[in-house]
């Protein structure tokens, strides 16, 4: 028997007449920002969704119980808890089992979008190949769900942290295709641009739209990614942040930082250093990417 998630009824209710629904991940609510920003711009982003007249489905899980679609208390109460699991495809299970709370990544936020039947879901920036991953392997399971799942994930490229020019290559192996939103170039999170020429792009939510719909009219089971800039105003130039990267990467390495504690470490170090700028961005992306996602969700109907 298949495990059983709880579905929010405004969400089954929008499935049913017909209304675009976009799915939200939680490890940015749990462990991406800091109190009580967190909170708010999941609300935001919610908001956001539904400005287009889509519905939300934030997902998580509560105490051992998978949810597609939180309530804003239980989102609130999620954010709250003490010991929140950071949940990929190898802990899924596990955190079920030992009835723990859990914030899903963009990995296990796919999977349940999928079994929800939500093709489009909205983040901040994918995990994806470390730089070192020569050394570490560390390889975010962000990308085995992208090659895995059916499932639309709208972002601002992958964070900046990353190896992007490896990311690009692996999506490329998987068959993800990889959707430039009005640019030509892969976004690099806080920045607009990264030098990375891409294939793809579309420039209306009905031209991406129309390329899922063919990617996955081929049969395909795997998912698509579509990159989109951060809005202008709050952008930070890659040649001002690659030196706080570059100082968060070293001190992750000074504290033998590995594994799933990666990214929140980076993260976090660079929003202390650049006096709020980075965590302005990443809010404005993330909001961003909620209000396309849900134009999007409206146009795949
Ligand atoms: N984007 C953000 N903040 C985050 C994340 C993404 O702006 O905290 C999270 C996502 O949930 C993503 C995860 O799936 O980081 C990747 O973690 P890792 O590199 O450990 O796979
Ligand atoms: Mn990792």
């Amino acid at each position: 028997m298949e495990t059983r998630y709880d579905l929010l009824p405004a969400v089954a209710q929008a499935q049913l007449i017909g209304r675009g629904v976009v799915a939200l991940e939680t490890t940015v609510i749990a462990h991406g920002l800091p109190a009580p920003l967190n909170v708010e711009t999941a609300h935001a982003c919610e908001q956001a969704v539904r400005v287009s007249g889509a519905q939300p489905a934030t997902i998580g899980i509560l105490a051992g119980q998978p949810k597609v679609g939180l309530s804003q208390p239980e989102i609130a109460q999620l954010a709250a808890q003490a010991d929140v699991v950071k949940v990929n495809l190898a802990n899924l299970g596990a955190t079920i089992a030992q009835k723990r709370w859990g914030a899903t990544t963009v990995a296990s936020t796919m999977y349940f979008a999928h079994r929800a039947n939500i093709r489009v879901f909205s983040t901040g920036g994918i995990g994806g190949v470390h730089r070192g991953a020569t050394e570490s392997f560390d390889i975010s399971a962000d990308l085995t769900a992208l090659a895995k799942f059916p499932v639309m994930v709208v972002c601002a490229g992958a964070k900046a942290i990353l190896d992007l020019p490896k990311t690009l290559e692996v999506l490329e192996t998987y068959g993800v295709p990889v959707i430039g939103y009005q640019t030509n170039e892969l976004p690099a999170f806080y920045s607009r641009t990264s030098g990375l020429k891409l294939d793809l792009r579309a420039d209306t939510p009905a031209a991406v739209a129309a390329m899922a719909k063919a990617h996955w009219q081929l049969g395909f089971t795997s998912g698509v990614l579509v990159v989109v800039p951060v809005p202008e105003p709050d952008a930070i130039p890659s040649a001002e942040i690659e030196s706080f990267i570059a100082e968060a990467l070293r001190d992750a390495a000074a504290h033998y930082i590995t594994g799933k504690d990666v990214t929140p470490f980076l993260l976090s170090h660079i929003a202390a250093r650049t006096e709020g700028r980075a965590l302005r961005a990443n809010i404005a992306l993330l909001q961003n990417n909620a209000r396309l996602a849900g134009e999007i969700s409206q146009a795949m109907n």
